[in-house]
Order: structure tokens, then C-alpha cells, then sequence
């Protein structure tokens, strides 16, 4: 077999500085036709080899990695917009109820960090557009109107419901999004002046909530997809079941603490309306930035 290159005929001197390695040094090397040693090329295709394994375990981690984007999702008025531009220009816009799905980038305060923000439209013949992004989405802010959950809770637990199904139903080699339960609205709560109201809008819709899908497991209970709506059924075909979403370890009721679906956070929030919360960099935090557990809780995601 001829050499095709010139320079191989003439192989290089070996340096008086060469480091031999044990291998080279116990076995004397054997030139090869292009002049490598038999070591040179083993030593080379080890390299190579590690080089390959490391692109393979980059590139399966890539696909592995989750979305980057915040997904809010919650009923029609709950306040998604206000928070979306809020985060986004630090002020309220007026808005009407929204069919379409609305987005900004969002850049996380103290952070270089910038988020896709996408709020979701809550009415019920939309609100389920929220799975197309799910494969896209980091976290999931489902946000409730703390001022009205008392009478509405059934018609959010339902949402909520559904939100967690398609959690439990990723496929294993998705990273799940995070979950936080914004409680929202906290400043139309009335409370006593010790009284923190984002607390006492967590506390009342973590109850209210608890109470609403504990109903729903109870109702749903071994049912499948036989127990959804004729639109939901082909698309959940071979889904785990809707109750059994909802069901703890060792039985008993829901309980978020509970939930074998992953960690469910809870945070109280609100926006001020109507006016640019003009909150200066040097001006000291006040109360006033009433998302400032949303902006944490997303600077902290891991
Ligand atoms: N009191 C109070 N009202 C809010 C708050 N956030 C939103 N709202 C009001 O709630 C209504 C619905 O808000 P919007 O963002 O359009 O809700 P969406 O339908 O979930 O997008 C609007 O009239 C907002 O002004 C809040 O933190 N406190
Ligand atoms: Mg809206």
C-alpha cells in the first residue's frame, strides 16, 4: 500500500526530551507505514474515542435539559396578564379577557438571567393550549384570585387538575417544570393589621383547594379517561387516569405536601393597578412590589 503523503517517508527524529510513557517504555515501538508508532495511533484513537463519547453525552444531556420558558396559566381574570406585564414593564396595561396567548422576555431583577414569560389564556375552551408549551416550559406559575377562590374553588380545581395530570403525564426523560400556586390579589383581602395578607391568601387558597381536588379524587377515583369529556378522551387515550393523578401514598386525602407528582410551591402576590410602579433602583423595597416572591421564586429555580 503506497504512503499517500510525501512527508511520511521521512519519519521525524525522536526528541532527546520525550516523556515515554510505561507503555512505550517497556515495549519497543514499531514504525508504522505512515511513520506513527503503533503507540502513537492507539493513544490517538483513545483520544478520538473520548472525544465521540463526550459529544454523545453533551448532546443527550441537550435533549434532556428542560425549557427555559415561564408558563402562566390559571382562569379567566385571576390577574395573568397584569402579572405577565408587570414582570415585563414594571406597570399594569389595561386589558380585556384575551383569547390569544400573550408573551414578553422577561429579565429577572439583580440577574443576568432573561425568561420567555408566557401567559396563557384561562378561558375554558383555550386554557388547554397550555400543554403545547409544556416541552418549552422551566416553571408553571398557576395563578388564583385569592379574593374570589372561595366561591370559584370547584371550576380552579378543575384547571388545577388538569395542569397537574399533564405534569404526571410527561414522558420519563422530560425534566418536569417546577410548580408554584400564586395566590393573587392579596391586597384585596381584608385583613387584620398584624395580618400579612400574602400569607392569608396562600393559606386560603391552599385550603380551598386541598378541599376542591380532595373532592375530586374522591369522585374520580379509579376512573380513567371514561370520566373526561369527549375532547379531553383522545387526547389523554393510554394517560394515566385523571384521579389517580390526584392520589397520595398510603391513601388518605390530598394534600399538596403530599403530592407523589413532584414539589408544589405556594407564593402571595400582587400588582398595583393602573399606574407604573415607579420603584427607582437605589429607592428601598417597600411593600409596594407585591411580585417580589414571584421574581425571587423564579431567580431561584434550579
Ligand atoms: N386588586 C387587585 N386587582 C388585580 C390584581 N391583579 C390584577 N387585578 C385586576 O384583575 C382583573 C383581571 O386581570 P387580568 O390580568 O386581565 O387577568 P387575566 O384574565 O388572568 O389575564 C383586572 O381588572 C386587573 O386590574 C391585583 O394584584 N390586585
Ligand atoms: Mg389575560
Amino acid at each position: 500500500m503506497s504512503a499517500p503523503y510525501d512527508f511520511v517517508e521521512e519519519p521525524a527524529p525522536p526528541l532527546e526530551s520525550e516523556v515515554l510513557s510505561p507503555v512505550e517504555a517497556l515495549a519497543p515501538p514499531t514504525k508504522l507505514p505512515l511513520g506513527l508508532s503503533s503507540q502513537t495511533l492507539l493513544v490517538a484513537s483513545c483520544f478520538l474515542a473520548v472525544i465521540l463519547l463526550a459529544i454523545f453525552l453533551v448532546a443527550r444531556r441537550k435533549s434532556r435539559t428542560k425549557g427555559t420558558a415561564l408558563l402562566i396559566v390559571g382562569a379567566s381574570d385571576a390577574g395573568k396578564t397584569a402579572i405577565l406585564t408587570t414582570l415585563a414593564y414594571n406597570q399594569t396595561l389595561p386589558t380585556q379577557t384575551s383569547m390569544q396567548t400573550n408573551s414578553s422576555i422577561v429579565t429577572l431583577p439583580g440577574t443576568h438571567k432573561t425568561m420567555l414569560v408566557i401567559d396563557v389564556p384561562g378561558h375554558p375552551r383555550v386554557r388547554n393550549q397550555f400543554r403545547d408549551y409544556m416541552q418549552d416550559a422551566k416553571a408553571i406559575a398557576f395563578v388564583v384570585d385569592a379574593s374570589t377562590v372561595s366561591r370559584n374553588g370547584a371550576n380552579v380545581a378543575e384547571h388545577l387538575h388538569e395542569v397537574l395530570h399533564a405534569l404526571s403525564s410527561l414522558p420519563p426523560s422530560a425534566t418536569p417544570p417546577s410548580l408554584v400556586i400564586v395566590a393573587h390579589k392579596a391586597d384585596a383581602l381584608k385583613t387584620a393589621a398584624s395580618a400579612s395578607a400574602s400569607q392569608l391568601a396562600v393559606n386560603r387558597v391552599r385550603t380551598v383547594l386541598e378541599r376542591e381536588l380532595e373532592k375530586r379524587r374522591a369522585s374520580h377515583s379509579g376512573v380513567g379517561i371514561e370520566g373526561l369529556g369527549d375532547d379531553e378522551r383522545g387526547a389523554q387515550e393510554g394517560e394515566i387516569g385523571m384521579g389517580d393523578v390526584l392520589e397520595c401514598p398510603s391513601g388518605g386525602e390530598f394534600r399538596f405536601e403530599r403530592w407523589e407528582g413532584g414539589e408544589v410551591q405556594f407564593i402571595g402576590t400582587s400588582v398595583t393597578i393602573g399606574k407604573s410602579a415607579e420603584t427607582g433602583q437605589d429607592e428601598k423595597e417597600t411593600e409596594e412590589d407585591g411580585l417580589k416572591p414571584l421574581r425571587e421564586w423564579l431567580t431561584e429555580l434550579p
